[in-house]
């Protein structure tokens, strides 16, 4: 099925200069970056795309981290979008995610940021309903 996701590359990946090599790896795997938006998250804006997160321990430091600098947001389409991007991205824990994945390739050393959260360079939708909210919240 043709899919519609959310990418975004976070403030670690922007710091890094990897949007061109994370937009490179995305369309080599035959998926279109639709539109790409360089923005800096406001808490309203965190909160709603972490939302299915809230009550866990390390909620508040997703939201100082996300809004911490600027990131590159982005609708992904292509066939499965959204199950492909999560398989470019790899597992959550960089240390865990596979060689050849963006986060298994593209990895610190330190994987624990300052906030005490993993950073893992992106961020992707995980369902078409986590796709369409997500999506909303960049993009009118
Ligand atoms: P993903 O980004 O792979 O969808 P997730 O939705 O479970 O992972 O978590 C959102 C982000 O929160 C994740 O990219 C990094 C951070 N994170 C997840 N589990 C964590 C943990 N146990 N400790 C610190 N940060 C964590
Ligand atoms: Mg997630």
């Amino acid at each position: 099925m043709r899919e519609k996701t959310l990418l975004l590359i976070k403030p670690d990946g922007v710091a890094r200069g990897l949007e061109n090599e994370i937009f490179k790896r995305v369309e080599a795997a035959g998926l279109m970056v639709e539109v790409k938006q360089n923005t800096t998250l406001t808490t309203a804006q965190a909160a709603e795309l972490y939302q299915p997160h809230l009550g866990k321990s390390f909620y508040a430091g997703l939201v100082k981290f996300i809004t911490s600098g600027p990131v590159i947001a982005t609708i992904v389409s292509g066939e499965n979008a959204i199950s492909r991007v999560r398989e470019l991205m790899g597992a959550t824990d960089p240390l865990k995610a596979a060689a050849g994945s963006l986060r298994g390739d593209l990895r610190e050393a330190n994987v624990i940021n300052e906030y005490g959260v993993i950073k893992n360079l992106v961020h992707g939708s995980d369902s078409p309903e986590s796709a369409a909210r997500e999506i909303a919240i960049f993009f009118k």
